[in-house]
């Protein structure tokens, strides 16, 4: 990327880990250094998109979604995301702040509904033809803490449980073991212990950040 295009820094993690919090806190600290930004959230973040993540995170239908369709709507709904907000963003200068991609379908759809991974791969090929976020955040925290985190903000929200959330624990773990293996395998992953309280995960995320800015890791 040439230095005048922005980055594209993607948070991801499982249930209640605080993406949303982080990415709203990343976005303050990069405004503060002058730099644009942009958040935007898997699925979703354009009006197609959000209307597929709708069918997606509903929780019951008359039907049941096969899993192959599920992995083919998250497909669609990233196509439109990215060439309707991503890329045009990026090509702008604004630096994109995104709240999962698709490091999220392969611990989701690859690792937790047992898709073939192959196919999530050329997929993935077809729809970014080649771009990948410059750094990832892996929040990682128990999964009962991130669960218990995400039903509290749920209930004070008055938000009903969507479909994913009805799945097992064994589910939630094989995708948990999905981002592990993903971080260890590549450099772009800067993993946080989202378990430790807020003021110190961001303290740890700063410093990232401050690293990533200063040894050229993302300019
Ligand atoms: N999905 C998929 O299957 N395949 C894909 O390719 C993609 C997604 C892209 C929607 O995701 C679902 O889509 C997701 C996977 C699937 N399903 N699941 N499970 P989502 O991101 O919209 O939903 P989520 O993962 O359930 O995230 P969330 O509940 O919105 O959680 P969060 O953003 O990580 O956390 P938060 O809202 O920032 O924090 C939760 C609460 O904890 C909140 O009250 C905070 O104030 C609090 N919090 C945060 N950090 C702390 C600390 N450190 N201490 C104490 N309290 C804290």
């Amino acid at each position: 990327m040439s230095n005048n295009t922005g980055r594209f820094i993607t948070f991801e993690g499982g249930e209640g880990v605080g993406k949303s919090t982080n990415i709203q806190f990343v976005s303050e600290w990069l405004q503060q250094q002058g730099i644009r930004t942009l958040i935007t959230r898997e699925p979703g973040g354009t009006e197609i998109a959000e209307k597929i993540r709708n069918d997606l995170l509903k929780a019951h239908h008359n039907e049941d979604m096969s899993d192959l369709a599920e992995l083919l709507l998250v497909f669609a709904a990233r196509a439109q995301h990215l060439e309707k907000v991503i890329r045009p963003a990026l090509a702008s200068g604004t630096w994109v702040l995104c709240d999962r991609f698709t490091d999220s379908t392969i611990a989701y759809q690859g690792y937790g509904r047992g898709l073939s991974k192959e196919v999530i791969a050329s997929l993935k090929k077809l729809v970014q033809q080649g771009m990948e976020p410059d750094c990832t955040f892996l929040l990682e925290a128990p999964l009962e803490l991130g669960m218990s985190r995400a039903r509290g903000r749920a209930a004070d929200a008055g938000e009903q449980v969507d479909r994913f959330e009805t799945e097992k624990l064994e589910f939630f773990q094989r995708v948990q073991q999905g981002f592990t293996e993903l971080a260890e395998q590549q450099p772009r992953f800067r993993r946080i212990d989202a378990s430790q309280p807020l003021t110190q995960v961001q303290k740890a995320i700063a410093t990232q950040m401050e690293q990533l800015l200063t040894t050229g890791g993302l300019v």
